[in-house]
């Protein structure tokens, strides 16, 4: 009775046309590269539903290696407890389970302790499926179902050090925003569209009365989070002032296209930095790009790298004409991908592996052939799988730094030729380590925690000394929480948060090409961070957009750098003039304008000239949404900066084009000769 009520409240909104079944003693969730169905309890309806609500005692499967039939998986993944009720058993295999290697096997577990669970892939840390274990004899005050999500909530941080985990009242700040989170990330239909000027961006969640903390009922979900949180106008698309060099390329990784299907999301958007629209989208509908990633380009400018998350392939594309140039098949879930600057290798991390594939480019061709993988295990102390996921190349390619998301720790390596190098140190960094920067001189590096909210700063390869402390090379220097001053109770209430706002379920952590600034997407706040490198102190805070994830540094024309940030719930591109009278203070930073990645425009577009988008696909769904890496053509990072065209190089500052001045040379370093000498 009292769960025929929800399922009809539900209706529409994320449960399809199956009922819940609980009366079995079983639920299935089909694990799916389709966005917003990543765990999914009705894979052949046509709306998804990431929430089971099921009895005490209910057995929970997890069915990997593409079961269905109707939607193929082709990644690796793991299904993980990421929040549980505080009192469920934690030493308990069947009730809070991780694997310790990426995997395509099926799991289960056994819930007992009512209250909220959910599963999370930790590769893909957007992959959610939800379970509420319902006490039949929950109800309000007025004798009416409701929900028991639990007295207290855990959170994972770290899987092997429990007291670690944070545990929170469900009747919180944190309580909201993560609830408000999983009905976002696991339904297209709440993502922020904005080519929906003008209405309200009000996500639509459950309308049922949920039962908190110490037995508080809240009457109606639904209202308590929109209120909370929702209810601005989406705002008409605001053009940055002073344009970009170059184009700015997004992995739009949702995007739904005709000749893929639902199965094999993703798109490359092009967007113009002179109109700020897009010119371009590239589906890859023959080579069935899943979840394009992750881009690089050649020093040339005239290859683009494309990562596939969700599957084997690394694609080499034709910048100028957005066409297919080569697929290399090179092991499970490439991440990130980016060149060594010394030899114009390419270097991918595999996210399901352990390793970082080297791949040589052939100068006549600009085609690629496998070399090697690289190991990031330190063999003297091996640890579980490493799972590196947005690794970063230092200025000469003398050394990569990986994050390694599994080990939970950042491998240095050191290059001594072509194809020959070392592990030069493995330190800890924090929980679910998942994206690299480093200065534009390698003195330090700075790496994300994604389940630990935090920034870990890292010393170079070389021992020095910061803050007045000397440090081993890859030594850990500091962490900077980026949920500085928040209460998961009464969240900013006490005043102590930067600008007001949180970061927290941090993603890319690129630095500036001048050294000053680590600038940072947050998917917990839904926000970008700030981080001065002069005292690495966390600065700013700027709201952004739900999933915020990805960053990037391009030129801004007549010098400057613009940073690009990308969300995964929301299809624009922000462009933020972190530092507009460029002096080294980010108290002025500003959303200068953005980019609505959708390429159905709206009628105020009419008048642009480069309306006209080619595409190699009809796009079908998700409109650009899924926001991840992003690429501005050219690359303006210091040692890469170096070796662009004459015809790009002509576009910038003197100090665009060479960064950190003389610096940039390294004591040993014989390969730059000069600004202008690699010009073509
Ligand atoms: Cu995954």
């Amino acid at each position: 009775m009292k769960y025929m009520r929800v399922v009809l409240l539900m209706a529409g909104l994320m449960i399809g046309a199956k009922d819940l079944a609980l009366a079995a003693e079983e639920v299935q969730f089909y694990v799916t590269d389709v966005p917003g169905r990543w765990f999914d309890t009705t894979p052949t309806g046509a709306t998804g539903n990431s929430l089971a609500i099921v009895a005490p005692g209910t057995t929970i499967k997890f069915k990997q290696n593409n079961g269905n039939g109707t939607f193929v998986a082709e990644a690796r993944h793991t299904v993980t407890s990421l929040l549980w009720p505080s009192t469920a058993p934690t030493d308990d295999p069947n009730q809070l389970i991780d694997q310790t290697t990426a995997n395509q096997d099926n799991h289960s577990v056994t819930l007992s302790t009512p209250g909220l669970y959910v599963f999370v892939c930790k590769l893909h840390p957007y992959m959610l499926g939800g379970v509420i274990v319902d006490n039949p004899t929950t109800t309000t005050v007025d004798g009416k179902p409701a929900y028991d999500i639990g007295n207290q909530l855990t959170l994972l941080v770290k899987r092997e050090v429990t007291d670690l985990n944070l545990t929170f009242d469900s009747n919180s700040n944190l309580g909201l925003r993560l609830l408000r989170a999983f009905f976002i990330v696991t339904n297209p239909s709440n993502w922020k569209d904005y080519t929906k000027v003008g209405i309200p961006y009000k996500p639509v969640y459950p309308a049922v009365p949920v039962v908190v903390t110490g037995g508080a009922v809240v009457p109606d979900l639904n209202a308590a989070l929109q209120a909370t949180f929702d209810g601005l106008d989406i705002p008409k698309q605001q053009k940055p002032h002073t344009k970009a060099v170059g184009d700015v390329w997004v992995d739009t990784q949702f995007e739904l296209s005709a000749g893929k299907g639902p199965s094999f999301p993703g798109t490359i958007s092009v967007v113009s930095g002179q109109s700020w629209n897009v010119k371009r989208k590239i589906a890859l509908p023959d080579q069935k790009m899943n979840n394009g990633h992750n881009m690089w380009t050649s020093h040339d400018q005239k290859q683009i790298y494309q990562t596939e998350w969700h599957g084997k392939s690394l694609f080499v594309l034709d910048r100028v004409t957005g066409t297919f140039l080569q697929e290399l098949e090179i092991g499970n879930d490439p991440a990130h991908v980016m060149t060594r600057v010394d030899t114009q290798q390419v270097h991918v991390g595999l996210n399901g592996e352990d390793g970082v594939v080297e791949l040589n480019r052939d100068p006549a061709t600009g085609l690629l052939s496998y070399n090697r993988t690289i190991s990031m295990q330190d063999l003297s102390h091996p640890t579980k799988q490493t799972q590196p996921h947005a690794h970063w190349m230092g200025f000469d390619g003398k050394h990569m730094v990986t994050p390694n998301s599994n080990s939970a720790d950042s491998t240095l390596y050191e290059f001594t030729g072509h194809d020959t190098g070392k592990v030069l140190s493995k330190h800890e960094t924090g929980a679910v380590s998942i994206a690299a920067g480093m200065m534009p001189n390698s003195s330090k590096y700075y790496i994300s925690n994604y389940l630990g909210h935090s920034i870990s700063v890292m010393n170079g390869p070389k021992a020095r000394s910061w803050y007045g402390t000397s440090y081993e090379p890859g030594e850990k220097i500091k962490d900077i929480s980026l949920i500085q001053g928040y209460d998961p109770v009464t969240g900013c209430a006490s005043g102590e948060c930067v600008d007001g706002l949180i970061g927290g379920l941090p993603v890319q952590v690129p630095v500036s090409p001048d050294g000053k600034f680590v600038i940072t997407g947050n998917t917990l706040g839904g926000t970008i961070t700030i981080v001065d490198t002069a005292t690495d102190t966390l600065m700013r805070i700027i709201p952004c957009d739900p999933g915020c994830h990805g960053v990037n540094f391009g030129a801004k024309k007549g010098g400057g750098y613009y940073a690009y940030v990308t969300s995964k719930f929301a299809n624009r591109m922000i462009v933020l003039d972190y530092d507009p009278n460029n002096d080294g203070n980010v108290d002025d930073a500003v959303i200068a304008g953005w980019a609505v990645l959708a390429n159905a425009q709206h009628d105020n577009e009419h008048h642009d000239n480069d309306r006209h988008v080619s595409q190699d696909d009809t796009i079908t769904g998700n409109r650009g949404m899924g926001g991840q890496g992003v690429l501005p053509v050219p690359n303006v990072y210091n040692g890469w900066v170096q070796e662009l065209p004459i015809a790009y190089k002509a576009q910038l500052t003197k100090e665009q084009r060479n960064p950190i001045g003389r610096r940039h040379h390294d004591d040993n370093d014989h390969h730059h000769h000069g600004d202008e000498h690699h010009g073509r």
